[in-house]
């Protein structure tokens, strides 16, 4: 076993990548493509479809090393069963979940628009963890599939910073995960709102986690694998 260590703050992050996990949260075309569900909230989804190359490497770079890789899409069953209606009816989309868009039924699994983007798709035998809510931990088998195989380290990805990222990841810090937000790698339609969740996450002697840059995580682990 190799022990990796990170220039992160608030301090170095150590990781052994037999014990730890990527995990990619909702790189779902829902939330990074025009037409699905962020942009009918009225959001700028250029920001998010920005990080996709970023993500790729630390993709690429995880899966060299042997470390798992796990992907979670946000959706809902088609007949929105587990789709509270507090979640559907409140603001004012132009388009509702389970509403038809031009990528099929808005959050709904299965639907094209819940679909990885193509850049990003699991290869086979990569977990893909198909969740009602904003953290993946919830109403999920993820929590099982982590103690069975071992992993204690946490690496995450994926959109959006504040919402469905900081919600997991405080899932994972609640349940004794040592947790690595990888700050190139994630994204907010908000610019501020990215900037303070960092902030917040790596507080008060990372109170939730660490952060890091990609470089970083490269230096740690040395070269992609080929
Ligand atoms: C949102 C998410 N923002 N994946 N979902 O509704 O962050």
């Amino acid at each position: 076993m190799t022990l990796h260590s990170v220039a992160a703050l608030p301090f170095p992050y150590s990781f052994e990548p037999e014990h730890t996990a990527l995990i990619i949260i909702d790189m779902q075309r829902d939330f990074v493509e025009p037409g699905g569900f962020g942009a009918s909230l009225g959001n700028d989804v250029g920001r998010l479809t920005a990080i996709v190359p970023t993500v790729q490497r630390l993709l690429e770079l995880c899966r060299s090393h042997g470390i798992a890789v796990i992907h979670t899409r946000e959706g809902h069953r088609a007949d929105l069963g587990d789709c509270p209606p507090a979640k559907r009816l409140r603001g004012a989309p132009s388009l509702r979940i389970g509403d038809t868009g031009p990528m099929g039924r808005v959050l709904i699994t299965g639907e094209p628009g819940n679909d990885i983007v193509a850049e990003l798709a699991p290869r086979p035998g990569e977990l893909v963890i198909d969740k009602p809510g904003k953290g993946a931990f919830y109403a999920t088998p993820l929590e099982q599939v982590l103690r069975a195989r071992a992993v204690t380290h946490l690496l995450f990805a994926g959109v959006t910073t504040e919402v469905c990222v900081q919600t997991t990841m405080r899932e994972a810090n609640d349940r004794g995960y040592e947790c690595l937000l990888v700050e190139d790698a994630t994204e907010s339609y908000f610019a501020a709102f990215k900037t303070a969740t960092l902030e917040m996450v790596r507080a008060q002697g990372a109170i939730v986690g660490w952060t890091a840059p990609l470089a970083a995580v490269e230096e740690a682990l040395g070269p992609v694998v080929v």
